[in-house]
C-alpha cells in the first residue's frame, strides 16, 4: 500500500501530508495511512506539534465517496474515531489548509486545534447534496465554533465559502498570504515556546447557549427552507442533528449525528444523489474524443437572435469574462434584448447575487451590431432565431460567408436536424447544436448535439466551453428534439390522452408536482408560452404518423389565443400580474367536448395511472434513444432530465428511478397500457430485453 501519509520533521513539528490523488479522498487507505502518523508522532518526543495538509491540487475533498454503500464497509479506522483522536491530542494539531477542505477534510480540520489557509480556499459541508449529513462530527463541532445560524447555513445549503468568508464567521483562524507550510509551522511552534491553551472546539459552549435560549430559531429555519429543500430527506436531517448539537452533550450528540448518517447513507435519497454526482462526472467523458483532443481558444463570441433565448445565452458569455457580441435583424430589437438583460443583472444586484460594479463589468462586455461583417472575429458563434429551418438555413449560409473559416457554428435550436442546418455551409465539421434551456442565465444545463459530420476537435471544444459557462454539457446525437424534448414529447402526450379520458390539467400537475418536478405540463407550458410548441407541431404536422392516435387539445386551446402567462391565459387562468393559475371552465369545458367529439366516455383517473401514463413513456423513451445511441449513457439522460427539467435530484433521473421501480414493473404496465390504450405506449425492444434478463439500465 502507498504512503498515503508522509511525515517530515521541520523544528520539531511533525508535517503530516496526505496523498490520495485526486482529490486526497479520506478513503480507508488514507484513514490507515493517518492514524499510523498520528500514532508515530504523537509517540515521538522529538515532536512537540503537528501539521496535517494535503499534497497536489487541495487539502482533501473528504470521504471517499465511492466506499458508500460498500459490502461490507470499509474497516476502521473511521473518521469521528480519528478525529477524536486528533482533538484529543496533547500536542497542538494545527490543519493548513489549500485548495478545497470539503465534508470529512472539514470535519478533519475542525478536530485539530488551530485552522490556516490559503487566500483563494473554499471550504464547505457538501453532504446534504449527497443525500446525507456530515458523519464525522460536522454537525457537532460547528456549531459550536461559529454558532448555530452559521452553521444551519453552510450545512443545510451544503455551499462552499470562501476563505474570507470563512475567516469572518470564525472557521478559520488565519489566512495566509506567503508559504502556508511555514506559516504553520510557525503556528505550532508558537504554541508550544508560549505554552498556549489547547482549544478543543468539542468543549466550547458559549455559541451554544444563545441558541438554547431561542429554540425557535429551528422552526423559523425549517419554515424558510421548505420550498428548495421540497422532498428531500437530508437538510433536515441536518436541522435536527445540529438541533442535537444544542439539546444534547457533544458525546451524545456525535451518536445522534453517526445514527443519522448511517441511516441516510442506505436510503435511496442518497444512492440517487449520489449516482448523480458521479454522473456529472461522467457526462463529460466522450469516449471517442479522447481528453487531449486540443480544443479552440474561444476569446469573441456572438449570439444570432437576441429573443427569449439569444439575451441569456450572451450573458453565459460576459458572467464567463468572455466579449460576446448581439446581432439581430433591427436596432430596436437589440434595444429590446438589451433592455432584458439589464433587467436581469438589475434583479440579481438587488437580490445581493451580484455587485453593480460586476453588473456594469459585464455589461460592457456585451456589443451590438446589425452588421455580419462585425462577426469575423468571433470564434463561436450561436444562432437562437425563430425555430424555422429556412430562416436557420439563411442565417448559416450568411455566417459561413462572414466568419474566420476556424469559428464553430452552433445552434439553438430545441428540435430541427443539425445535419439539414450544417450542409448549407462549407464547414459542417465545425457545426453543432448547443441546445439551452430557459431562462439560458439560470438553467445549468446545455444539450451538445452532434451532428453525423461535426468534428471531434468540435465536440471538445464545446464540451470545455459548457465548464467554462458554468454549465453541464451533455453530449447527444440528432433525432426530432434530441434527448430532453424528444421524452417530454412523449410525457406530454400521454397528459393529454389522459386529458380526453376523464382528468383535467389541475390533478396532473399536482401528481407530477407531488412526485418532485418544479411544476406539472400544464402549469409549465404557460410559463415557457404554448405558442413556442404550437408552432413546432404546425411545422411537424405534415410528418405526422396518420395512424397513430393524437391529441388536439393543445392546438385548440391555442386556437383560443391562449398562450399562457403571457396572454394571461392558457391552460390556467391568470389574474394581471400574478403568476398563480387558476382552473379554467372555458379549459374545462372544451376538453370535455373533445372527449365528447372522439366519443370518449370520461372516466375515473387515479393519481397513480397518471404517474404511471406519464414517467414511463418517457423512461421508455428513454430506451429507445439509448438503443439508438442518441445518448451514450443512461446516466447523461439522469443528468439532462435533473439539470435541464428539474426532475427531483433525490431520485437520481429517470433512468435511475426507473431501476428503482424495477425495469420489470414498468416493463409489464407499459404492456398493459399499450394493449388498453395505443401503441405509442409499446415497450422498447431494450426495455423488454432487460425486463426478460431481470437487468436494469445500471447494468449497460
Ligand atoms: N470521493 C470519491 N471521488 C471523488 C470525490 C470524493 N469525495 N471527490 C471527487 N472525486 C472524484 C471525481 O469523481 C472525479 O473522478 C475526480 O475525483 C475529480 O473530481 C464523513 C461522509 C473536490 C471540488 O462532496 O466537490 O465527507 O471522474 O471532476 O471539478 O461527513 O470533486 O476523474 O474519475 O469533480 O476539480 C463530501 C465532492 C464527501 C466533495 C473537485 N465531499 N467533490 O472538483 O474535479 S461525504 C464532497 C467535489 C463526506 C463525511 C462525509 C469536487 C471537487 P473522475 P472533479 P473538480
Ligand atoms: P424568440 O422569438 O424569443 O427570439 C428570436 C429572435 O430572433 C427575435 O428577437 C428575432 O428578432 C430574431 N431574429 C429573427 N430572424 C433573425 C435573423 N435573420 N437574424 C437575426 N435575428 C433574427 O425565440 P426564442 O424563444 O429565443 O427561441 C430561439 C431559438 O431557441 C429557437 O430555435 C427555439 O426553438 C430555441 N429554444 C427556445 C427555448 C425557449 O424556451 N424559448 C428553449 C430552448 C431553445
Amino acid at each position: 500500500m502507498p504512503d498515503t501519509v508522509t511525515v517530515s520533521n521541520r523544528h520539531g513539528v511533525a508535517i503530516l501530508t496526505l496523498h490520495n490523488p485526486p482529490v486526497n479522498g479520506f478513503g480507508f487507505a488514507l484513514r490507515t495511512g493517518l492514524r499510523d502518523a498520528f500514532d508515530e508522532t504523537r509517540q515521538n518526543n522529538g515532536i512537540q506539534a503537528l501539521v496535517i495538509t494535503g499534497s497536489g491540487k487541495m487539502f482533501s475533498a473528504g470521504a471517499d465517496i465511492r466506499e458508500f454503500g460498500c459490502t461490507p464497509p470499509p474497516g476502521t479506522p473511521d473518521l469521528p474515531e480519528l478525529i477524536n483522536a486528533i482533538e484529543a491530542s496533547e500536542k497542538p494539531v494545527i490543519a493548513a489548509i489549500h485548495g478545497v477542505a470539503l465534508g470529512g477534510a472539514l470535519e478533519v480540520t475542525l478536530g485539530c486545534h488551530l485552522r490556516l489557509a490559503a487566500p483563494n480556499t473554499r471550504l464547505g459541508l457538501p453532504e446534504v447534496t449527497l443525500g446525507i449529513v456530515p458523519g464525522a462530527g460536522g454537525t457537532q463541532r460547528l456549531p459550536r465554533l461559529i454558532g448555530v445560524e452559521p452553521a444551519l447555513t453552510m450545512i443545510v445549503s451544503g455551499t462552499l465559502v470562501s476563505a474570507v468568508k470563512a475567516k469572518a464567521i470564525g472557521v478559520l483562524d488565519e489566512i495566509v498570504e506567503g508559504d502556508l507550510i511555514d506559516a504553520a509551522v510557525k503556528s505550532a511552534r508558537r504554541y508550544v515556546d508560549e505554552n498556549r491553551p489547547i482549544r478543543r472546539t468539542s468543549t466550547l459552549n458559549d455559541r451554544l447557549t444563545e441558541a438554547r435560549n431561542k429554540p425557535e430559531i429551528f422552526e423559523k429555519y425549517r419554515k424558510q427552507m421548505a420550498r428548495r429543500s421540497r422532498g428531500f430527506e437530508a437538510p433536515y436531517a441536518c436541522v435536527a442533528c445540529i438541533e442535537a448539537a444544542v439539546e444534547q452533550p457533544f458525546t451524545a450528540g456525535l451518536v445522534t449525528e453517526r445514527e443519522t448518517f448511517l441511516r441516510l447513507i442506505a436510503s435511496d435519497q442518497s444512492k440517487a444523489q449520489r449516482y448523480a454526482f458521479f454522473a456529472e462526472r461522467e457526462v463529460a467523458k466522450i469516449p471517442d474524443v479522447p481528453r487531449d483532443t486540443p480544443n479552440l481558444p474561444i476569446k469573441a463570441a456572438a449570439v444570432i437572435g437576441c429573443g427569449t433565448m439569444g439575451g441569456g445565452i450572451a450573458m453565459n458569455f460576459a458572467n464567463a469574462g468572455i466579449p460576446v457580441r448581439l446581432f439581430e435583424v433591427s436596432r430596436e430589437a437589440l434595444e429590446e434584448g438589451l433592455r432584458t438583460i439589464r433587467k436581469h443583472y438589475a434583479s440579481s444586484v438587488s437580490k445581493g447575487r451580484l455587485s453593480q460594479g460586476k453588473m456594469e463589468e459585464r455589461l460592457k462586455l456585451i456589443s451590438t451590431t446589425l452588421d455580419y461583417d462585425d462577426l469575423s472575429d468571433a470564434d463561436v458563434l450561436i444562432e437562437a432565431v425563430f425555430e424555422e429551418i429556412k430562416l436557420k438555413k439563411e442565417v448559416f449560409k450568411n455566417l459561413d460567408t462572414y466568419c474566420k473559416p476556424e469559428a464553430i457554428l452552433a445552434s439553438n435550436t430545441s428540435t430541427l436536424d443539425i445535419n439539414d442546418i450544417a450542409n448549407v455551409t462549407n464547414r459542417p465539421g465545425q457545426v453543432i447544436g448547443t441546445h439551452f434551456f430557459s431562462p439560458a442565465h439560470v438553467m445549468k444545463l446545455m444539450e451538445n448535439v452532434r451532428g453525423m459530420q461535426t468534428s471531434e476537435q468540435t465536440v471538445a471544444t464545446i464540451m470545455k466551453l459548457s465548464k467554462t459557462l458554468g454549465k453541464i454539457g451533455a453530449l447527444v446525437g440528432v433525432c426530432d428534439g434530441f434527448v430532453g424534448n424528444r421524452m417530454l414529447y412523449a410525457y406530454r402526450r400521454q397528459a393529454d390522452f389522459l386529458l380526453e379520458e376523464g382528468t383535467l390539467p389541475k390533478q396532473i400537475d399536482t401528481v407530477i408536482y407531488n412526485f418532485g418536478m418544479p411544476m406539472g405540463p400544464y402549469a409549465m407550458g404557460d410559463l415557457a408560452g404554448l405558442d413556442v410548441g404550437w408552432r413546432i407541431r404546425q411545422a411537424q404536422s405534415v410528418n405526422r404518423p396518420t395512424h397513430l392516435r393524437y391529441s388536439t387539445i393543445a392546438d385548440r386551446v391555442c386556437e383560443l389565443g391562449r398562450f399562457g402567462q403571457k396572454t394571461d391565459a392558457g391552460w390556467y387562468r391568470y389574474e394581471p400580474g400574478n403568476r398563480t393559475p387558476i382552473p379554467d371552465p372555458v379549459i374545462e369545458r372544451l376538453i370535455i367536448s373533445i372527449s365528447e367529439e372522439h366519443g370518449i366516455v370520461r372516466r375515473e383517473i387515479n393519481d397513480q395511472e397518471i404517474l404511471e401514463r406519464c414517467m414511463y413513456p418517457l423512461i421508455n423513451e428513454g430506451a429507445k434513444i439509448l438503443e439508438e445511441g442518441v445518448a451514450l449513457r443512461p446516466s447523461d439522460i439522469d443528468v439532462i432530465w435533473v439539470h435541464g427539467y428539474g426532475f427531483p435530484r433525490y431520485r437520481g433521473g429517470p433512468m435511475f428511478w426507473a431501476d428503482l421501480v424495477g425495469v420489470r414493473t414498468i416493463y409489464e404496465v407499459m404492456s398493459r397500457l399499450a394493449d388498453e390504450h395505443d401503441e405509442w405506449l409499446e415497450p422498447a425492444p431494450l426495455l423488454r430485453r432487460l425486463a426478460k434478463e431481470g437487468r436494469g439500465f445500471a447494468d449497460l
